[in-house]
């Protein structure tokens, strides 16, 4: 039974494509219970807002408080769980041999999902980086209360995720701009959209001629422009796409 929710238009864009782009955002873990990151925060970090945390500034303010949060953050991701959204990306990767997924996220639920290939343009939170001499590690001990110093220069280590103000890691960087601008349909799916460069890799692909798709639960800046809109939760459209496709 034809679900009318997706346009037969995207469908025969998709089976076309030699190669498709999935760019997600927050929204794509939402429904694991993870918060997207312009949500009100909750609890003891009420009085916070995300923007004051994640820079280079902020830890070097109070590196105990950054690290706090972000010691919070593992041990919510930890317990979570990927969800319908992660599921079909991952099928939708292995159904489609051109797909590429390139993920703002940090949480590593799409790689639990089970996708192979991850492109983290914001890095991840279960690795440690040093600001001080570059070097990054998978992050050793999950209940350590304060940021653990560098095995290399014996600087504070932080998470390692890019903070605003800081570089996208250079080979994540080139590879998303790379595949973007190749693309035949780029997907951008829970995400506002705001955050440069990620938000430039659309344009990167309109410009190359893809067909845009955005799969968001609320409009974005790029909804009156995209091809496609999959107005609903990730982890409804999503699924449907893969049961639509035959994937
Ligand atoms: C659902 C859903 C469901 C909910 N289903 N959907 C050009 C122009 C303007 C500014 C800049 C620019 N170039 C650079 C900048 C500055 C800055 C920037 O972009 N600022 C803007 C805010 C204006 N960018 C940077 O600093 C970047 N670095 C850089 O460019 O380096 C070069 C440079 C260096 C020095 C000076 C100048 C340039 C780095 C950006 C790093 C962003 N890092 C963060 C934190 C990561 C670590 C952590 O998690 O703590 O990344 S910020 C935060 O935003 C996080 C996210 O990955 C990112 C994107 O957010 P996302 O995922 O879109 O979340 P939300 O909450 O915004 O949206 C969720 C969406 O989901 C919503 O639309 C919902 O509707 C939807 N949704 N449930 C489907 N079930
Ligand atoms: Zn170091």
């Amino acid at each position: 039974m034809a679900s009318p929710e997706i346009p037969a238009g995207l469908l025969e864009s998709i089976r076309q494509a030699g190669r498709v782009v999935f760019l997600t955002g927050s929204g794509v873990s939402a429904e694991s219970g993870v918060p997207t990151f312009r949500d009100e925060m909750t609890g003891l970090w009420a009085r916070y807002r995300p923007e004051e945390l994640a820079t280079p500034e902020a830890f070097r303010r109070d590196p105990d408080l950054v690290w706090a949060w972000y010691r919070e953050r593992r041990r919510h991701v930890a317990a979570a769980q990927p969800n319908g959204a992660h599921h079909a990306l991952a099928q939708l990767q292995a159904h489609l041999a051109g797909a590429v997924l390139v993920t703002q996220n940090v949480d590593g639920l799409h790689q639990r999902a089970g996708s192979h290939e991850v492109i983290e343009f914001h890095g991840n939170l279960f690795r440690n980086g040093c600001r001080d001499c570059g070097h990054e590690m998978l992050h050793p001990d999950p209940e350590l209360e304060s940021p653990p110093a560098c095995p290399r220069c014996n600087q504070r280590m932080g998470p390692g995720v890019v903070w605003f103000g800081e570089t996208i890691p250079e080979e994540a960087l080139k590879m998303a701009w790379r595949y973007s601008a190749a693309a035949d349909v780029f997907f951008s799916i829970g995400t506002s959209g705001l955050v440069y460069p990620a938000a430039q890799l659309v344009e990167v692909a309109r410009w190359s001629g893809a067909v845009i798709v955005e799969a968001n639960t609320q409009p974005t800046p790029l909804s009156a422009s995209a091809d496609y809109v999959l107005r609903g939760p990730a982890g409804t459209t999503l699924p449907r796409l893969v049961e639509r496709l035959g994937a």
